[in-house]
């Protein structure tokens, strides 16, 4: 039997440093990112990192239609949205407008085909399933836990300037041109959780609320760690 009314939960100041506490659980640390930002992977290591991870990217679009299907707030749906736009592009800005474009053009510039990302030939089972568990949280999760779950991006503008720079440093026989994405990412993703943050703390004011956000965002590190896992996998 629950409680009828949760107790009131921890300054909003406490949520916060509870959450951005999980940067030490951020996919930044594991083993095959610490290889990259090394420069110590192979080509062949490089372009299966990218056909992979193209499974995340294309899953985005998925996971955050479902936050918006579930969000009953004009508010935030309103700047949630521009999540999609992101990734899909728009018919406004071309057909090789958005993020899923511009990683189908990271993986061309290392040597890909459009075809073999796009047909799923090299995905690992790890990162299918640990992608696939994502959406499900998105869909069948409470929407302010999913838009939790997002909040790894408070972490990621630290290594995505790593990665450039690592890019930019060893990797020097990929096409420039295709790391784009990463430079969008470098406004992109303040900008998506600094509204994360916003929401998360507007709307978890409950011991349960919060301990359930702080949860979400556990379950999210886990799903990056799992990714990374399930490619490193594919070279040992
Ligand atoms: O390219 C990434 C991206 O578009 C997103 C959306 C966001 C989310 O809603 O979960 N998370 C995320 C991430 C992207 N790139 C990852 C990387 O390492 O390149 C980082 C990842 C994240 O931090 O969650």
């Amino acid at each position: 039997m629950t409680a009828l009314t949760d107790r009131a939960g921890a300054p909003a100041g406490e949520l916060v440093d509870r959450l951005r506490a999980h940067a030490r659980d951020y996919h930044s640390e594991h083993p095959f990112h610490l290889r990259m930002n090394a420069g110590t992977l192979t080509p062949d290591q490089i372009r299966s990192w990218v056909a992979n991870r193209f499974a995340y990217q294309e899953a985005i679009p998925l996971k955050d239609a479902a936050i918006l299907s579930n969000c009953p707030e004009v508010e935030v749906r309103r700047r949630w949205i521009r999540r999609i736009t992101d990734h899909d592009g728009t018919p406004e800005d071309g057909e090789h407008s958005g993020g899923i474009e511009a990683w189908l053009r990271l993986g061309e510039a290392c040597g890909l085909t459009r075809a073999e990302i796009l047909d799923h030939r090299h995905l690992q089972p790890g990162v299918r399933f640990a992608v696939d568990a994502y959406v499900t949280f998105a869909r069948t999760k409470p929407w302010v836990e999913a838009v939790a779950s997002s909040l790894t991006e408070l972490f990621a503008p630290g290594l995505m300037a790593e990665r450039l720079a690592a890019f930019e440093k060893y990797y020097t026989w990929i096409e420039p041109g295709g790391l784009q994405y990463f430079r969008n990412r470098l406004f992109q993703a303040p900008r998506d959780s600094e509204h994360a943050l916003e929401v998360v703390v507007e709307h978890c004011r409950t011991d349960r609320e919060q301990d359930a956000a702080v949860a979400a965002l556990s379950f999210k590190c886990d799903v990056l760690w799992a990714i990374m896992d399930g490619i490193d996998h594919a070279h040992t």
